[in-house]
């Protein structure tokens, strides 16, 4: 695959009053009211481990069957989703997941808060989780452009585990909003990859990756499969619902 990575601007907000967090970070810039932190070390490795055992162990992981341009298929992925009360219900791909109290997981309100202190002015109150049992589990290309996150959501993206690689691509223009694409091919997934407009970040172990302004809106995103991925990886997107 011959994907550009775009050219970071840099910023380093190294936070040395914190034992567990080294806040050093890349802005890129996607044009046009769209960018990406990314901050690779947003938890030091042992602690990023301690998270990857408690979620992989005591997550109820699901994983369900959802709607593809009308097929049904198994989701490639398990999945669980935490939210706040009162929350107006998410529902994606024909699935409607149940929204578990952040109460139930005690570490998930940590990283919660050491997500708000790695980004002022955020306040998360969703979160879907995700496990990749190895390289034959992915998530296809698709925006997270639900109604309930509002026009220009902010989406921090936390990683554990097995490194993967996730890609950005520019939507097409003039195209029906693209949906989620869980059961495109590989072959229509390679054929694109020479696009100007694509970027790949390696998603490393205790990485935070935040998308925002108009990302959703303009841009998609996937972690495709991959083969060498031999071991599992745990995501967490925090989300604000409106
Ligand atoms: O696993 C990832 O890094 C991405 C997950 C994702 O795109 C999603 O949950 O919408």
């Amino acid at each position: 695959m011959n994907l550009n990575l775009t050219t970071p601007q840099n910023e380093t907000n190294e936070n040395p009053n914190s034992p567990t967090t080294k806040t050093k970070s890349e802005l890129f810039n996607l044009g046009q009211g769209s960018s990406v932190l990314y901050i690779p070390k947003l938890l030091v490795y042992e602690e990023s481990w301690n998270h990857f055992h408690y979620f992989n162990k005591h997550i109820p992981w699901t994983r369900p069957t959802i709607k593809v341009f009308g097929r049904s298929l198994l989701q490639p992925r398990d999945t669980c989703y935490v939210a706040s009360e009162g929350l107006p219900e998410l529902v994606y791909s024909g699935y409607q997941p149940r929204a578990y109290s952040w109460d139930e997981f005690p570490p998930l309100k940590k990283l919660l808060d050491e997500v708000h202190q790695a980004l002022p002015g955020s306040r998360f109150n969703s979160l879907l989780l995700n496990r990749y049992k190895g390289g034959n589990d992915y998530v296809g290309w698709h925006a997270d452009d639900e109604k309930l996150y509002g026009p220009t959501p902010e989406i921090a993206s936390v990683s554990f585990g097995c490194e993967r690689e996730f890609l950005l691509k520019k939507r097409p223009k003039k195209t029906p909003q693209a949906k989620r694409l869980d059961g495109e091919s590989p072959s229509k997934r390679v054929k694109k990859s020479k696009d100007p407009d694509q970027h790949t970040f390696m998603l490393k172990h205790g990485s935070l990756l935040v998308m925002r302004g108009y990302t959703q809106r303009d841009w998609l995103h996937s972690v495709p499969k991959r083969v060498k991925a031999d071991s599992i990886r745990i995501n967490l997107t925090f989300r604000l619902v409106l």
